[in-house]
């Protein structure tokens, strides 16, 4: 009797252990490896994106479709060679559904090879140069393209009493992008560009570029620089004296960044920039968006970095939610093709066909308000593809 009792407990208590190892399987988080610079020269970039992406979870939840979502956080520093490592460690070891982040163009193309070869979905959430859509048929992408940006300002300056610029860019993708597509856009539409000058990713010094360009006194200088680096852009244009000297200036929107755009100074009044996402972008989704980032921060202003961040965590959820919760690389990247909502910078789309993002281009003006400088938007060109893809 009390043998049969004892076997009987045993069998019940088996079966229990092999239910409880289902569900444990079952239960098995879904996996987001954000990979992002939180240290080194674009750190800013990194706080904005994992800022965004924990309001996102804060605001949501951390379960889709009943499947618990973990985010894995790695500083690759902003070195291409780092962030392929982590990313293989986070896909290999940590087999992680997804990863996400990626600061800047070289970042984004390291990790591209290992996305297609592990049939793992790659979403972009700061990189911006056109081409890193091609690098990967796994790559989605919710930042921006410079060709999107650059076009708006090669259509509005030559509109606005500036014939001649001189265009100053960091040396690598993006760069070369917003010069480019700003350049073929200024001279379709009559201006003259008197010079491209390209300074260094690494510890650029602007100082001798922009004496040049006060001696050839352009109407306007146009300026891409990576977000984080518009602040010293905009001391030494003003210590030179070139904005007294009747020179503009003008650029796509990194270089007026929100981030720091309350610490420039009136040297950056009346800065036109085009963009795709301002602070001061005028509508309830913003606004709430702005709110609830800046509490959740220390009053910490979002940019446009977060709010590629803050969108990409929503094309994850999203896409995790029409898997019901299952996932897998294929899934997942047929689920984030085409998908259409309402971003804090307005009506945006993931154009099925070449997974990169389809949005208004805005033309800002910094103005002053309340004591505080904005990007106050004054014009938008609405549902802008990327002009840059070749197919
Ligand atoms: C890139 C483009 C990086 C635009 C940025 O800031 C930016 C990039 C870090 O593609 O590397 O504002």
């Amino acid at each position: 009797m009390q043998k049969r009792f004892f076997l009987r407990t045993l069998a019940a208590a088996s079966v229990l252990a092999a239910a409880g190892t289902s569900a444990f399987a079952q239960q098995a988080p879904f996996k987001i490896g954000l990979i992002l610079p939180m240290t080194g020269q674009q750190a800013t970039t990194g706080r904005q994106i994992e800022a965004a992406a924990k309001l996102w979870m804060a605001q949501n939840g951390d379960t889709v479709a009943g499947r618990k979502v973990q985010l894995i956080v790695k500083d690759d520093t902003s070195l291409p060679d780092v962030t392929r490592r982590v990313a293989q460690e986070l896909i290999v070891n940590d087999k992680v559904d997804v990863v996400a982040g990626f600061g800047i163009t070289p970042s984004a193309l390291a990790v591209a090879p290992i996305a297609t070869q592990s049939k793992t979905p790659l979403v972009v959430m700061a990189a911006a140069t056109s081409s890193i859509t091609e690098a990967s048929p796994y790559v989605v992408r919710t930042s921006f393209t410079l060709p999107q940006a650059a076009v708006a300002m090669g259509d509005w300056a030559p509109k606005n009493n500036i014939k001649t610029v001189v265009t100053l860019v960091t040396d690598y993708g993006p760069g070369i992008d917003a010069e480019k597509f700003f350049n073929d856009r200024f001279l379709f539409n009559g201006g003259k560009v008197l010079e491209k000058l390209r300074v260094p990713l690494r510890n650029p010094d602007f100082a001798p570029f922009l004496q040049k360009v006060r001696d050839l006194k352009p109407d306007a200088l146009f300026v891409f620089v990576p977000s984080g680096a518009g602040a010293a852009v905009m001391k030494q244009f003003g210590e030179r004296g070139m904005d007294k000297a009747g020179i503009r200036l003008i650029g796509t929107g990194d270089v007026t960044d929100d981030d720091q755009l309350n610490d420039m100074g009136d040297v950056a009044l009346g800065v036109v920039t085009s963009h795709h996402y301002s602070t001061a972008h005028n509508s309830p989704a913003n606004k709430k968006y702005v709110e609830a980032f800046m509490k959740a921060n220390n009053k910490l202003r979002p940019n446009f970095m977060s709010v590629g961040g803050y969108d990409g965590m929503r094309v994850i959820y999203e896409a995790l939610k029409k898997t019901g919760g299952k996932g897998g690389g294929d899934a997942l990247l047929a689920a984030m093709k085409g998908q259409i909502f309402e971003s804090p910078r307005g009506p945006v789309f993931i154009d099925a066909q070449t997974r990169d993002i389809v949005q208004n281009i805005y033309l800002r003006k910094v103005e002053k308000k309340d004591g505080q400088l904005w990007n106050v938007e004054f014009d938008v060109i609405k549902d802008v593809k990327d002009p840059g893809k070749t197919k």
